[in-house]
């Protein structure tokens, strides 16, 4: 295969201005018909305009067409040689949404018309300088059948709605200069929910969102969301929005979460409908951190965007960042941070230290839509993060001012960013780039020594970032470490003469450093690397009294929580290498005693100490992965706490069942972890148990937790009760896709029997992302014991599904293959399998650029 190769290092600036793009649409699903008038000034040279799978009319230059041989045209491009400096082109052309099923450009979600421009979708639209340093300003006429298409909506303000015999026409304008990808357009039968909103300037905002008649009653969560979201960009950053109206779209097929267009945000339905009876507390969060990501990528991302794809965590790292924080404003601060970090855990620092790893910046693509990674978005996230951490968010606000500011209007590079904190803040961050272009997780090795007799301490700190399949032989990092050190009272040391700080944030630049303490009265629990400082991999041996002083007494959540979660991970590491049961310490029963104990305080908090590691995050922090192993070494740790505890679990558990009503979601999340100690052993006492946490719940977010339960046990009622919620709740594709994914994890030996079955159902749809993600991807990635069974088939499942796949949508196709990416540390026997289910996905005719990336990718590890 001859895939085209992008490098950072080819970039080459634009050779002209576009002025302003005329844009006119005859909406058909099968032969739309668009005209598209650029205005080009300052042209020094040829003109190139992308193009992909459209049927290409005419072209025309300053008013006359051209003949072709007056441009060069190929299957992805055209050129205009020496195109006068001031050039207006254009261009008449149709192209077929009916048959777009991969979802970029334009195409047709339940008869709904709807566009996906990012990254390279506005090519498959209209030939057009589709790169996102081309900004400029649009008019766009659409026209449709009025009754079928009743709505038609894009980006910037209405000017006009006329209709023309059985047709609609309107026409948007957007003041603001904007890249094609953010282009958008939506037409179709779709209702309004109006609310009104006056930024801190006193400008009048209608916002809207449409979606279809049936979910009309489920979007005002989402609607106080926005105005929640709208108001703490005024508060904490004086970030107001800038149109008269601002529209969401909602609509079922998408293959990602949301998109950011100007002024008409697009969301698949998923992310944006709320039902008291039918959403969990967790799909309230996510509607939550996505309406606000989306609202907030009007200044970072919008105003401000990118000048190449390499370029993209400059928004989206950065946009995820302020997502978190306000989410973070909005609920428990620490419980947020605990689940973020569990996710880059899990599958960023999985992907750092694999085959896919790449820098935030990566430095060469063949397919930019590969790259909308965990290490661009959460990484990326991190990186801000500490460059608040290094600054103070005092400073760190400071810098981010003066970037909006610098920047409105233009298209950046990271450079930029980094240079606002540096002009800002009077400090030299060059090593700090590094961050963006060598890829790996550092580890940190901390070697302490306690000096009774001076009462000095010193800490030797060590890093290493590791080779990773494209870099070897890595710099040192700049990696800010937040540090306290603890007495046996849990009383905090003060780091410094002055004595006046409890807290430090020690800056490592070197490879290797010692760190001196002073007038420390006793050899003290060290507490590192606290809130997360840094994403980082710690290496600190510390003793039994040592561990149960921070558990027990450290101030930082996010620490006193990662100190039992460490503990947790090595319990189920020695678990799997071991035949026989591992011990665990006293110290630790008491631990989870008292955090059982104490569970009312902070019932949320209480659960996610509470919760064991994944197996995807044991997995991660193993050389060699034994899906069998680690899978029942898990249980048996979690059954042994709960031998040890039972009376306490038991109790707790009662409190939850009185307390999980609307306003309880810690409660509820408390609820599910107890039931899962309670349930470990699947025997008729848990059987039960489940059964009635099933029945009796009166929300989702535990029902379709004991359904989960439920269908890992081989209880007579399983089938029973997994029919009964799919009766009850087929006609809510958001509900059928929850019943797929409880079945697609569900821990069944032979489970891939029943996936077979609900592939082949009349359920199922390979053209529906989301329903692709809740059976097949839920299954290859979160299911590791049958997607891993020895028999390799169920690697060869999936290699068929990515085959069927990759013909009808290249974005699902890749997303699917990176399960196969942990291969390497698998037996003889698993590689083998997969390595020639790897070889026959390859061999597939017209194999998509998507795909072939991440599988060779993989396969040449
Ligand atoms: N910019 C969006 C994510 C997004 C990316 C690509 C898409 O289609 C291929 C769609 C959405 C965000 O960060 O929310
Ligand atoms: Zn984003």
């Amino acid at each position: 295969m001859n895939t085209n190769i992008i490098k950072q290092k080819h970039f080459k600036p634009i050779n002209f201005n576009l002025q302003h793009v005329d844009l006119c649409f005859y909406l058909n699903p099968i032969k739309t018909h668009v005209i598209n008038t650029m205005l080009f000034t300052n042209v020094i040279g040829d003109i190139l305009l992308n193009g992909i799978g459209i049927e290409l009319i005419s072209i025309s230059l300053n008013g006359k067409t051209l003949k072709p041989i007056e441009y060069i045209h190929d299957n992805y491009k055209i050129i205009i040689p020496k195109a006068p400096k001031k050039s207006t082109i254009k261009i008449i052309s149709n192209i077929n949404p009916s048959v777009n099923s991969r979802l970029e450009g334009l195409y047709i979600s339940d008869k709904i018309f709807v566009t996906q421009c990012e990254a390279q979708g506005f090519r498959r639209i209209t030939y057009f300088p589709d790169r996102p340093d081309v900004l400029s300003t649009y008019t766009v006429k659409i026209t449709g059948n009025k009754n079928q298409y009743p709505v038609i909506l894009s980006n910037g303000n209405l000017v006009s709605t006329k209709c023309i015999k059985n047709d609609l026409e309107v026409v948007w304008n957007d003041p603001f200069k904007k890249p094609s990808y953010l282009f958008a357009l939506v037409a179709g039968k779709l209702s309004q929910t109006n609310r009104k909103f006056v930024t801190k300037s006193k400008n009048k905002v209608d916002l809207n969102i449409w979606i279809r008649k049936e979910d009309k009653n489920k979007i005002n969560f989402a609607l106080d969301c926005l105005e929640q979201a709208m108001k703490w960009d005024e508060k904490k950053y004086n970030l107001e929005y800038d149109l008269n109206i601002f529209n969401i779209a909602a609509i079922n097929n998408f293959n990602m979460g949301a998109m950011e267009n100007k002024s008409l945000n697009i969301f698949n339905s998923k992310y944006l409908i709320s039902d008291k009876n039918t959403s969990t507390d967790n799909e309230y969060d996510f509607i939550e951190t996505i309406v606000a990501h989306e609202y907030f990528h009007n200044w970072t991302g919008n105003r401000i965007t990118c000048r190449d794809w390499f370029q993209l965590s400059l928004k989206e790292g950065l946009t995820v960042y302020r997502d978190q924080e306000f989410s973070s404003d909005m609920g428990s601060r620490a419980v947020k941070r605990i689940k973020d970090v569990r996710m880059l855990r899990a599958i960023q620092f999985a992907e750092d230290a694999g085959p896919l790893a790449h820098s935030v910046r990566p430095e060469s693509y063949a397919e930019i839509n590969n790259f909308y990674t965990a290490t661009v978005y959460n990484k990326g996230a991190e990186l801000i993060r500490m460059l608040e951490n290094i600054l103070t968010p005092k400073g760190f606000l400071k810098g981010f001012k003066y970037y909006i500011k610098k920047y409105d209007g233009k298209a950046a590079i990271c450079e930029n960013f980094i240079h606002s904190m540096e002009t800002t803040n009077n400090i030299d961050l060059r090593q700090f780039y590094l961050w963006y272009s060598q890829a790996g997780t550092p580890e940190i090795n901390i070697i302490p020594d306690y000096n009774i007799k001076n009462k000095k301490l010193s800490i030797k700190v060590t890093q290493n970032v590791p080779d990773t399949p494209k870099q070897k032989n890595k710099k040192a990092m700049l990696i800010p470490l937040k540090i306290s050190l603890f007495n046996a009272e849990g009383k905090k040391y003060f780091l410094d003469k002055n004595k006046s700080k409890k807290e430090l944030t020690i800056l490592l630049k070197n490879k290797s450093h010692t760190f001196y303490y002073e007038n420390i009265e006793a050899n003290p629990a060290i507490s590192i690397n606290r809130g997360f400082t840094s994403p980082v991999k710690i290496n600190l041996e510390q003793d039994k009294n040592k561990l149960q002083i921070l558990m027990i007494h450290d101030n930082d959540s996010f620490k006193k929580w990662d100190q039992i979660y460490k503990y947790l991970l090595d319990l189920c590491i020695k678990q799997s290498k071991t035949a026989k049961n591992v011990k665990i310490d006293l110290f630790f029963i008491k631990v989870i005693k008292e955090i059982l104990l104490n569970a009312e305080k902070d019932p949320a908090f209480a659960s996610e100490l509470l919760s064991l590691p994944s197996e995807s995050e044991i997995s991660e922090n193993i050389k060699k992965y034994n899906p069998e192993k680690v899978f029942s070494a898990r249980k048996e740790i979690i059954k042994t706490i709960k031998n040890n505890l039972s009376n306490e679990f038991h109790l707790i558990y009662k409190k939850c069942l009185n307390k999980t009503n609307l306003a309880a979601r810690g409660w509820r999340a408390l609820h599910n972890t107890c039931l899962q100690y309670l349930t470990i052993e699947d025997n008729l006492d848990a059987q039960k148990l489940v059964l009635e946490a099933y029945k009796n719940s009166n929300n989702m977010t535990i029902k379709l937790y004991s359904l989960s339960c439920i269908s890992n046990m081989k209880s007579k009622d399983r089938n029973t009760i997994l029919l009964d919620f799919y009766e009850k709740y087929k006609k809510q594709p958001i509900m059928i896709e929850k019943w797929f994914q409880v079945q697609a994890s569900a821990k069944l030996k032979n489970n891939l029997r029943n996936i077979k079955r609900l592939v082949k159902s009349s359920e199922f749809t390979y053209k529906n992302p989301n329903q692709v993600r809740s059976l097949l991807n839920v299954f290859a990635k979160n299911n590791p014991i049958n997607f891993h069974d020895n028999s390799g088939k169920g690697y060869k499942f999936i290699a068929d599904q990515i085959i069927i796949l990759d013909s009808i949508n290249p974005s699902s196709a890749a997303s699917l293959s990176s399960a196969f990416s942990n291969w390497k540390s698998l037996d003889q026997n698993r590689k083998k399998i997969i390595k020639i289910n790897m070889k026959r996905i390859l061999q597939k005719k017209n194999l998509s650029p998507n795909t072939f990336e991440i599988i060779n990718n993989i396969n040449k590890s």
